[in-house]
């Protein structure tokens, strides 16, 4: 029997994240080879064209499981009925814009489409927050859909995860099925945590692989914090076809039930988690799936005061960014 049609939303659907991304959910790559799926993608009326052209081209690929492709602007129209929204439409940092401008102008973006998803999504959605600041803007979106489940709402950070992973697997010169186990704490920032204490290379902990601490201090630690603006330097835009693929990641690890012992990284509701950091905001944890959307953050991990230290702060600068966009939520302290 032939699997129901699901619907997915992607946001920011004529940007560069969308290009890699629509083709490989269209292929079947996100949610299985037996899933067939509608495509609703929103971008601004400003960008229509270029969406028209995705359009054509989406057709022109001839994938088996597409089975509709609807574009718009309209948030309401093109979020009825959503089983899935990746949430990847957002504004660049303009010249001379501060942080604080950013998550502003973005957060009004979050609230819009919040309220819409709230609305007209099926009441399990799976959103997905890839715009940035993605933690931030996951927050004000789940605040605006109140009749949406708090844990169905997610923010990137896989991606950060996979970039500590590959730079695990070169120094430690294994292939990278050998690594496991990374976590990113936090943000998705420069603040950000990627755990390499509890990493395991070949199931042992990283730092007995690599014995070389001053490696994990002053190359691993920063490499990865500073991935995204060595990419942009290095190819005058910011990663499109790695985060489209940690975004499918993202999503699979969720859908699908993960393996004993291992885990994914997730930026979830603070609502319930077992570390003691602040409610109401979104962190980036350990998350373990049981499939169907329906996960945990895995408790347990032990931080050292290095950890420690470091996730107070990127969970200080969540708190700071919620203190700015406060104002475009209702919710209780
Ligand atoms: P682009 O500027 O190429 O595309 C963004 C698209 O969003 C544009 O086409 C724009 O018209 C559209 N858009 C703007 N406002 C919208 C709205 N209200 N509704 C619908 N669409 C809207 O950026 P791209 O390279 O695709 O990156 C997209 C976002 O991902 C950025 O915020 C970027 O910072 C963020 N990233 C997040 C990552 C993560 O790991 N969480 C990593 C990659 C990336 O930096």
């Amino acid at each position: 029997m032939s699997e129901a049609i699901k619907r997915v939303v992607v946001t920011g659907g004529a940007g560069h994240i969308a290009y890699s991304l629509l083709f490989r959910i269209a292929n079947g790559d996100m949610l299985g080879k037996d899933q067939p799926i509608s495509l609703n993608i929103l971008e601004i009326p400003q960008a229509m064209s270029v969406l028209e052209g995705v359009k054509m081209e989406l057709q022109d690929s001839a994938f088996p499981l597409l089975k509709e492709v609807k574009i718009g602007s309209d948030p309401i129209e093109i979020f009825e009925g959503a089983d899935y929204a990746l949430m990847v439409g957002s504004k660049p940092r303009g010249p001379g814009m501060e942080r604080s401008d950013l998550l502003a102008d973005n957060g009004k973006i979050f609230v819009e489409q919040g309220k819409a998803l709230d609305k007209v999504a099926s009441k399990e959605v799976i959103v997905l927050v890839v715009g940035n600041p993605c933690n931030t803007n996951c927050l004000i979106c789940m605040n605006n859909a109140p009749s949406i489940p708090r844990k169905n709402f997610h923010a990137m950070t896989l991606l950060d995860q996979n970039r500590a992973s590959a730079q695990l697997a070169q120094k430690a010169e294994v292939d990278i099925e050998k690594v496991t186990n990374v976590v990113i704490w936090g943000n998705h920032s420069n603040t950000q945590v990627p755990d390499f204490y509890h990493a395991l290379i070949n199931g042992i902990e990283a730092p007995q692989v690599i014995d070389d601490e001053k490696w994990f201090l002053d190359s691993f630690l920063p490499t990865v914090q500073t991935r995204g603006s060595a990419i942009i330097k290095a190819r005058g835009s910011s990663s499109a076809a790695s985060a489209a693929n940690a975004a499918i990641c993202t999503m699979k690890s969720i859908v699908f039930p993960t393996e004993e012992g291992l885990w994914f990284s997730s930026a979830v509701s603070t609502d319930q988690n077992p570390y003691g950091i602040e409610k109401n905001l979104i962190f980036s944890f350990p998350c373990f799936s049981k499939g169907m959307g329906q996960y945990d953050i895995v408790p347990g991990i032990e931080w050292n005061d290095f950890l420690s230290e470091k996730i107070k702060l990127s969970e200080k600068e969540l708190i700071e960014e919620r203190n700015i966009v406060e104002s475009l939520m209702a919710f209780s302290k």
